[in-house]
């Protein structure tokens, strides 16, 4: 019985040869020579019609077994070199030396960065951070700050005072500075009190390359007994040196504030992304005014106190070289992955 021997010798001879296949293209040529319609497995089965009539039966169910087996191997191999044509095992070891791709992650904006530094710099002089709502009152924004129902900062042109639902301005307003500050914290703490404190505050300024409405101050506070002028223009000295590198050229201008006395204001010298140099101006400082620390029951014969007030944006804009305080706000990813 010829047939019967052939025909195991054929499956040993096609799973042989189906191990070694590794490609897809060696797979489909197994399939051809073996199960296609020109294959062996069709070439033994025409062979069927010239057995013997008694064996028929016998060879017909082995040949269809082969079919059966061949195929399921055929099957079980094409899985296993997987879509890629790599044996899967294979596919699953990672090629360590192929460049990786960077997932794509955010990082805190300049601002949030710069506010970060500041609070950190200021920590280490000693200085708690303290908070104060962005929506104020008259009061906390101007009164207790000595600034007179009649003063012109407190313009409904220069304020966005809120509508309280009389179709006129009442007197909760966005904050126009962050001294109100000042005022929350010593009205619910004794001296001695050393405060920083960062935020937006909101004034209707005409937007150009250095003036935005909504901006960030930082604000500080020292009041004790025995502080002194000295003693502030150290601090915002060292701050500006810490923050801005050791050789930053700082001036203090006679100026003035209703809640200081004696005011200055604070410059470092800048040079814009266009090469020109000039003065920048940061903010505002001075010794705390008596009048001020009267209004809220502090002995003002036996404290005094300093205060600060600068711009958070125009820090980030003389550390980075920025031209403009609009590309801080306008959120296009170009301008902010450089920092
Ligand atoms: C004040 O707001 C005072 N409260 C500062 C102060 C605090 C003085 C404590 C004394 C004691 P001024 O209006 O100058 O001051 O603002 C301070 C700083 O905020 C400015 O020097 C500038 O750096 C920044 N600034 C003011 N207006 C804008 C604006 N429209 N856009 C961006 N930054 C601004």
């Amino acid at each position: 019985m010829a047939l019967i021997e052939d025909i195991d010798r054929l499956r040993t001879q096609a799973e042989a040869e189906l191990a070694t296949v590794e490609t897809p293209d060696a797979l489909e040529q197994w399939r051809i020579d073996y199960l296609g319609s020109k294959g062996a497995v069709k070439a033994a089965m025409k062979q069927l019609k010239d057995a013997p009539p008694a064996e028929k039966p016998e060879l017909g169910k082995a040949l269809n077994r082969l079919k059966g087996k061949l195929t399921e191997a055929f099957e079980r191999r094409r899985d296993a070199l997987g879509a890629g044509g790599t044996p899967r095992a294979a596919a699953s070891v990672e090629d360590v030396t192929l460049p990786g791709q960077r997932p794509a992650i955010g990082h805190a904006h300049v601002l949030s960065q710069t506010i970060d530094e500041i609070s950190e710099i200021f920590a280490r002089m000693g200085f708690e951070v303290a908070h104060g709502p962005e929506v104020e009152d008259e009061r906390h924004n101007f009164d207790a700050l000595n600034i007179p129902s009649w003063h012109p900062a407190r313009d409904e042109l220069d304020n966005f005072y809120i509508d309280e639902g009389t179709g006129r301005p009442g007197r909760t307003m966005l904050r126009s500075q962050t001294s109100t500050i000042q005022i929350r914290v010593m009205e619910t703490r004794r001296p001695p009190v050393r405060i920083i404190a960062i935020g937006r505050v909101y004034r209707p300024d005409t937007v150009d390359a250095t003036h935005s409405f909504m901006f960030h101050q930082i604000e500080g506070l020292y009041v004790d007994e025995g502080v002194t002028m000295a003693d502030l223009k150290t601090c915002v000295d060292q701050f500006c040196k810490a923050y801005f590198g050791g050789d930053i050229a700082t001036r203090f201008r006679p100026s003035f504030f209703p809640f200081t006395e004696p005011s200055a204001e604070v410059d470092v010298w800048f040079t814009y992304p266009d090469g020109h140099e000039d003065w920048m101006e940061l903010g505002g400082c001075g010794m705390v005014d008596p009048n001020v620390l009267a209004a809220v029951d502090y002995d003002a014969e036996r404290y005094t106190g300093y205060a600060f007030g600068l711009g958070v944006e125009r820090m980030a804009m003389v550390r980075h070289g920025i031209s403009d305080i609009r590309l801080l706000f306008a959120n296009d990813v170009r301008f902010l992955r450089q920092f």
